[in-house]
C-alpha cells in the first residue's frame, strides 16, 4: 500500500498515472483540505473532488478540475439571482456538493462523506482528508486577508502575498486511518503540488509530519517547481511570501526531513549537488506531465524509486 500526499492539479496528474499503472486500491492519498471553502451555501473541498473525479475517470484534464463535459446551467440561473459566479460550479459538480453538504449536515465527518462519494463514484483507491477538522490557508495581501480561492480563482493570484497561514490548524487532528496508513505504508509519495497551499498544510497537521519522520517506508517527493517556476500555479510566489526560495532544491529543504529521495527535473540538474548536501538522494528526470504517456512514465518512475 503506498500513501500519497496531494493538492491541486499536479497531484492529481501524478495520481493518474499512479492509478493507470498500477492497481488503484492499493493507493491511499492523503489529501489538503485547506483549500475547502463554503460557497452558495455548500462545502466545497476542491482538491478532494478534483483526485476523486480523476479516480473516477470523470475528471477535465484540460481544465484541471471539475467535471469532463459539464454544463453550467445552474451557475448562469445563480448569476442572474445575483450570486457571485466567479468559481466555475458546473452542474455534475454541484451534485457532489450538494451531497457532500447534506451528509456533512446529517453529521457524518468529512472522511466518511468521502468514502460515500468514492464508493458512488466506484473510485477504489482510499482518498483521506488530512482531517475532519476545519482548516483554512488565509492568504494576506495588502488589502487584507483573504481565503486561498479568493486568493487563486477570483484574483487570479494577482496580488502580492505577504504572508500565508492556515488557520485552525493548531487545534485539527488526523482523519481516521492516515497516521496508520503511513506507519503500514511500503512507500511514500509527496506529489508535484504546491509545497506552501497544498503539502504544508498536511505536513503542519499535528502527527503527520512526525509520523512521516518515523515510517520504515522510503518516501519520494517531486519537483512542484523548474527552474525559478512552478510547473503550474503560484507555488513559487507563494514561497518567496513564506521568505523561501523559488527553486527545486528549496522544496527538498522544505521536505529534508522526510525525503529518501528528491526527484527534480533535467533542468535543475545543477542543483543535484545541493539537494544531496541535505542527505537526500535525487533523480533527474522529465517531470512535466502533459500527456498520458508523461503521467504513467513518471509515475512508474517514482514506483521504482520506492521499490530500490
Ligand atoms: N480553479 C480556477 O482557476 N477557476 C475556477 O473557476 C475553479 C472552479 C473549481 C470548481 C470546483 C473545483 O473542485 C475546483 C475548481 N477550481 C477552479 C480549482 C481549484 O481552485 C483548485 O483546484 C484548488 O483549490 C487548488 O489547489
Amino acid at each position: 500500500m503506498w500513501v500519497v500526499l496531494t493538492g491541486g492539479t499536479g497531484g492529481a496528474k501524478l495520481i493518474q498515472g499512479l492509478s493507470w499503472e498500477f492497481d488503484p486500491a492499493q493507493l491511499t492519498i492523503i489529501c489538503n483540505t485547506a483549500d475547502d471553502f463554503f460557497l452558495h451555501g455548500l462545502s466545497i473541498s476542491p482538491d478532494i473532488d478534483t483526485v476523486m473525479y480523476n479516480l473516477a475517470g470523470l475528471s477535465d484534464d484540460a481544465r484541471g478540475w471539475g467535471v469532463r463535459g459539464d454544463t453550467f446551467a445552474a451557475l448562469r440561473q445563480l448569476e442572474k439571482y445575483g450570486c457571485e459566479a466567479w468559481f466555475q460550479l458546473g452542474d455534475q459538480d454541484l451534485a457532489t456538493h450538494i451531497t457532500r453538504t447534506k451528509l456533512l449536515r446529517e453529521g457524518r465527518k468529512l472522511s466518511e462523506v468521502t468514502d460515500w462519494l468514492c464508493a458512488a463514484l466506484q473510485v477504489t483507491a482510499k482518498i483521506l482528508p488530512m482531517t475532519d477538522d476545519r482548516v483554512e490557508t488565509r492568504v494576506e495581501t495588502a488589502r487584507g486577508e483573504i481565503s486561498f480561492q479568493d486568493y487563486f480563482v477570483k484574483q487570479r493570484w494577482q496580488p502580492e502575498v505577504k504572508r500565508v497561514s492556515y488557520a485552525g490548524i493548531e487545534s485539527c487532528r488526523p482523519a481516521a486511518r492516515v497516521i496508520d496508513s503511513i506507519q503500514r505504508a511500503t512507500g511514500v509519495i509527496i506529489c508535484p503540488s504546491n509545497p506552501v497551499t497544498s503539502i504544508g498544510p498536511i505536513l503542519a497537521v499535528p502527527g503527520i509530519r512526525e509520523a512521516l519522520q518515523a515510517t520504515p517506508a522510503p518516501v519520494i517527493g517531486v519537483s512542484p517547481i523548474i527552474g525559478k517556476a512552478a510547473i503550474s500555479g503560484p507555488a513559487h510566489e507563494l514561497m518567496k511570501a513564506m521568505g523561501s526560495e523559488a527553486s527545486a532544491a528549496a522544496v527538498a529543504e522544505c521536505y529534508a526531513d522526510l525525503l529518501d529521495n528528491f526527484v527534480i527535473d533535467h533542468e535543475d540538474a545543477e542543483s543535484k549537488k545541493r539537494i544531496e548536501r541535505s542527505g537526500i538522494r535525487v533523480t533527474t528526470s522529465a517531470i512535466r506531465m502533459a500527456t498520458v504517456v508523461d503521467k504513467r512514465r513518471l509515475a512508474r518512475e517514482v514506483v521504482a524509486l520506492i521499490q530500490e
